[in-house]
């Protein structure tokens, strides 16, 4: 077995730090410095040009393709042999923390140092990379940059995608100069891993660092738009009023109703937004729209949950005489991960001496798309205040960050060596 590798737990703490201020902001809810780098906005722009410079200090060759992943490769002896990569990536939610994706990419970099610090050469080639458009906050698809490179997205759909001021991708891409040129339908790498806080409160309950992700659950993200009539909240009538809110507000309490029956399974349902335009105190609302957003480990249930929700919809619109109109924003099914990665993520671990947990991922990440085209796994790391993510509260501490990137520093290693 090869001698394990210890990554620089302060120089990657120190970068984690640093990227941390490109988009920082102070949060008013929390009173702390949160993130808001969305996708291809001048912060993650900034954030994309800071990570290509320490993968070029670290040696690397760094490539952009043509959906604005970044990939930087360190030469392994046989050229030809495909790479063990790493990744996930930068782009944050419009409140979000300083370890959600960026773990995983800046960890990815110090296994690279650290590799180049031990002296190590490495059979096969191994790469770091980061995807756009992970968290879908901004162009309305999560795991976009990942799901073109595996396929499930044509990079024409991808590239066609707007934003709320109705800029595309590709637009955005060409503005922020990373409209890449190298295919998006990448080499096949031998194998992926990706770093990621667990981003819930397994780990913390379990009292360890590390957890070895089996999967990711299913997740649904679709738009309700209902539309009713405007008129007078004073002299309208109950029994004749067409009111959007109402309906909309109903569909947040049944959703809430379906997740705590039990009916479907370990449904998580959430309304993020919910918008019924300026509105006015004295006015019934004419127009709603919400973002519905379920997540099954069960795709059966998925399935039965999304169903019972467009019947309970099509009750509604007929009880209140308004029309509704469903758009589907995403859909992925559940994904389960390589259990001969999962092994080598484990053997590594208790190499490290560190214990850990098995877990399904309540979150959506790079590896479910990745794990289409490769082997493919993940190393969880635990997070602080029960491991809250999607917040400036999300925390992880050093040691923590750097036992999950030793992990991934090992498992790395052991798989670029393999023939
Ligand atoms: O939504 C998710 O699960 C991920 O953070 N993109
Ligand atoms: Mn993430
Ligand atoms: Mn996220």
């Amino acid at each position: 077995m090869t001698s394990t590798i210890r990554i620089n737990r302060e120089r990657l703490w120190r970068t984690l730090m640093e990227l941390k201020e490109i988009g920082g902001y102070d949060d008013e809810a929390t009173g702390l410095r949160g993130v808001r780098r969305l996708a291809l906005t001048d912060a993650d722009a900034e954030a994309r040009r800071r990570c290509v410079q320490w993968m070029t200090e670290a040696g690397l060759d760094v490539r952009v393709d043509r959906i604005g992943n970044v990939y930087a490769t360190r030469p392994g002896r046989d050229r030809t042999l495909p790479c063990v990569l790493m990744g996930s990536h930068i782009d944050t939610v419009a409140t979000g923390g300083a370890f959600d994706g960026t773990l995983g990419v800046l960890g990815g970099i110090e296994v690279m140092r650290t590799l180049n610090d031990a002296g190590v050469e490495t059979l096969r080639d191994v790469e770091v990379g980061f995807f756009t458009e992970e968290e879908g906050v901004r162009f309305g698809i999560d795991m976009l940059g990942s799901a073109v490179t595996a396929g499930r997205i044509p990079l024409d759909q991808a590239h066609k995608l707007t934003d709320a001021d109705g800029k595309t991708v590709e637009e955005e891409l060409l503005r922020i100069g990373f409209d890449g040129d190298a295919h998006e339908r990448r080499p096949i790498p031998y194998a992926y891993i990706e770093c990621h806080i667990e981003q819930g409160p397994l780990l913390a309950d379990a009292g360890v660092d590390v957890g070895i992700v089996e999967g990711v659950q299913s997740i649904s993200w679709q738009r309700l738009i209902v539309a009713g009539e405007a008129a007078h909240a004073g002299t309208t009538p109950i029994e004749s009023r067409h009111d959007a809110g109402l309906v909309a507000a109903a569909v947040v309490v049944e959703l809430r109703r379906m997740c705590d029956s039990g009916e479907f399974g370990r449904l998580r349902a959430t309304v993020g937004t919910f918008d019924i335009g300026a509105g006015q105190t004295n006015v019934i609302p004419h127009r709603a729209t919400i973002t519905v957003d379920l997540r099954n480990p069960d795709d059966k249930l998925m399935t039965a949950a999304e169903q019972h929700l467009a019947d309970y919809v099509e009750a509604l619109a007929q009880a209140h005489g308004v029309t509704t109109t469903w758009e589907r924003m995403a859909k992925t099914a559940v994904v389960p991960f390589d259990a001969a990665i999962q092994d080598v993520l484990a053997a590594t671990a208790d190499d490290l001496g560190l214990p850990y947990v098995r877990a399904m991922s309540g979150a959506g990440h790079d590896a479910q798309e990745i794990a289409a085209i490769c082997p493919t796994a993940m190393v969880f790391v635990a997070g602080e205040h029960g491991g809250i993510s999607h917040t400036p509260r999300e925390y992880s501490n050093p040691d923590a960050c750097g036992n999950g990137t030793d992990v991934l520093a090992n498992a790395v290693l052991r798989l670029a060596q393999q023939p």
